[in-house]
């Protein structure tokens, strides 16, 4: 086939990864915007190449032709989590999209795979308009908690380096690394809220600081300098405390004083 009508065929795919990109990233920044705790950690995707395309049909007969309905991860996005839990909160949430339908699904996390791999996979049905019209392809979604993908990263390129011929000390020692790995999972579960209270406060305290600092900001054009300095001072001792609700009050005080002075501008 020529370069060229590759690129055409390409073309769907790739959009449909750089759309769907941005909407789970921008799950990611609405998360956090509102200061609540993401179930997304990171987001990439990729188009498979022509190579490994070509690779995928040979290796399971499948004529170019057939190519787009068969090899149902021509576009991929991978979904990284911080805990296994996280990555249920997710395919949730797919589910419930009105911009995605699932086609099928495969949990390798409660049947993992004889490698060792552990991850959810999820094909969706996605709809992108071209310039031909609206067009819809299928996408596989991987989701994996960041653990999974240390392990899936590490043994896919010795898949790669090996092929079948994997010595067999090598995978002896990759499924150890894939048990360890569970472990790894199963601990930082259990100390999950832990983590997730102290990255909510630290996503809270950042919201009150940016409020204040906005606040302060503004001030400096419309209120006494002295004041607004007495007012600086107030901030750097406070936030020096290190005390996160002397720090809400002293913003809640700050709106209130703000207020006060929008007002009197408008009258
Ligand atoms: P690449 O280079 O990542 O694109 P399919 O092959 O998709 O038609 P299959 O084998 O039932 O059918 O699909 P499955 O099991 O859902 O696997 C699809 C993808 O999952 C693979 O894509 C890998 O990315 C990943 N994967 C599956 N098994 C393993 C494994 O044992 N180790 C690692 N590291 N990754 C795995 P590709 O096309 O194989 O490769």
């Amino acid at each position: 086939m020529e370069i060229q009508l590759w690129r055409e065929i390409l073309d769907p795919y790739a959009l449909a990864v750089d759309e769907l990109v941005v909407k789970f990233n921008h799950i990611i920044k609405e998360h956090r915007m509102a200061g609540i705790y993401s179930p997304i950690e990171q987001v990439n995707g990729r188009v498979k190449t022509i190579s490994s395309i070509l690779e995928k049909a040979q290796k399971k007969q499948i004529s170019l032709d057939k190519m787009e309905e068969h090899i149902e991860d021509i576009a991929g996005i991978r979904i990284i989590c911080q805990f296994v839990e996280d990555i249920y909160k997710v395919v949730d949430m797919i589910k419930h999209r009105s911009d995605m339908t699932v086609k099928s699904e495969k949990d390798y996390i409660v049947n993992q795979k004889a490698s060792g791999y552990r991850s959810y996979h999820m094909i969706i049905c996605y709809t992108v308009e071209t310039m031909r019209g609206p067009r819809e392809i299928h996408v596989e979604i991987q989701i994996r908690t960041l653990a999974m993908n240390f392990w899936a990263t590490i043994e896919h390129s010795l898949q790669y380096k090996y092929k079948e011929n994997m010595p067999e000390n090598l995978s002896s020692r990759l499924h150890k690394a894939a048990e360890a790995i569970i472990v790894l999972d199963q601990e930082m579960s259990s100390v999950r809220d832990e983590i997730m209270d102290a990255q909510n406060s630290f996503n809270i305290k950042a919201h009150i600081v940016a409020d204040i600092l906005t606040n302060i900001q503004n001030l400096y054009k419309v209120a006494n300098k002295r004041e607004v300095v007495k007012i600086q001072d107030e901030f750097f001792r406070i936030y020096n405390t290190g005390d996160l609700e002397q720090l809400s009050r002293f913003s809640r005080e700050l709106d209130i004083i703000s207020e006060g002075y929008r007002a009197q501008s408008l009258g």
